[in-house]
């Protein structure tokens, strides 16, 4: 038996969190195990790494520390959630997965697409999302969304340049293979959202039966 994999994607306070949990009830009502969890994250071990991904430092991080450190909570939670999950017909949603690595290391920072890739057959092998959700949205209303939160973490720190980045590598690798993501436009209202998060259900339902 083998579950779901589908991610969500997207810049800062494009409302993955808000929708993973929307998504859960819809599943669980129908009986769905799901699984919910996160990236950087979703093990201890891998949650000690996202701190040290997360929280400004003086010490500057390296782009190849950061890109190594996020593969390597990857392969944590690869080993102790994602495939045990999987195994058990459960529905995975996680929140931000290896998208999130091509968009931020790779468009953010600049890390050569062919760097990742290696990486991404070595800690996965053949796994990969069979669906990805991507919460698009202007870069600016995502950051004032996140900094309505109060402290700013240290990818949040970022310039306009770099988020603007980041969605269009999202928007780009969206287009390049239409099967797998489904954009999202996350400006609209909260409900609005949600029902184009219910009109996609049958063909989530669908993938997961068929
Ligand atoms: N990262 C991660 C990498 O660089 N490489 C990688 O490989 C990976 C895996 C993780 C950081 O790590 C980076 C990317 C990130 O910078 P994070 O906290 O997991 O950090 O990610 P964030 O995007 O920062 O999480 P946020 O919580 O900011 O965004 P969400 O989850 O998209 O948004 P959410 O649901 O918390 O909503 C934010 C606020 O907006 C409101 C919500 O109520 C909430 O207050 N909201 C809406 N308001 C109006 N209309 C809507 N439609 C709304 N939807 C949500």
């Amino acid at each position: 038996m083998s579950g779901l994999f589908v991610t969500l994607e997207g810049p800062e306070g494009a409302g993955k969190s808000t929708n993973r949990e929307y998504l859960a009830e819809r599943l669980r009502e129908r009986g769905i195990e799901v699984q919910l969890t996160r990236e950087p994250g979703g093990t201890p071990l891998a949650e000690r790494i996202r701190d040290l991904l997360l929280t400004p430092s003086d010490e500057p991080m390296a782009v190849d520390t950061e890109l190594l450190l996020m593969f390597a909570a990857r392969a944590q939670h690869i080993a102790q959630v994602i495939r045990p999950a999987l195994a058990r017909g459960a529905v995975v949603l996680c929140d931000r997965f290896t998208d999130a690595t091509y968009a931020y290391q790779g468009g953010g920072r600049g890390l050569p697409e062919a760097r990742i890739a290696e990486l991404e057959r070595f800690v996965q092998g053949d796994l990969r999302p069979d669906l990805t959700l991507v919460f698009d949205l202007p870069v600016e209303v995502g950051l004032s969304r996140a900094a309505a939160r109060g402290r700013l973490d240290r990818f949040e720190q970022e310039g306009r340049e770099f988020f603007e980045a980041v969605r269009q590598t999202y928007l780009r690798r969206a287009s390049a293979e239409p099967q797998r993501y489904h954009v999202l436009d996350a400006a609209q209202s909260l409900a609005q959202v949600q029902a184009d998060l219910d009109s996609l259900l049958p063909m989530l339902l669908e993938r997961l039966h068929g």
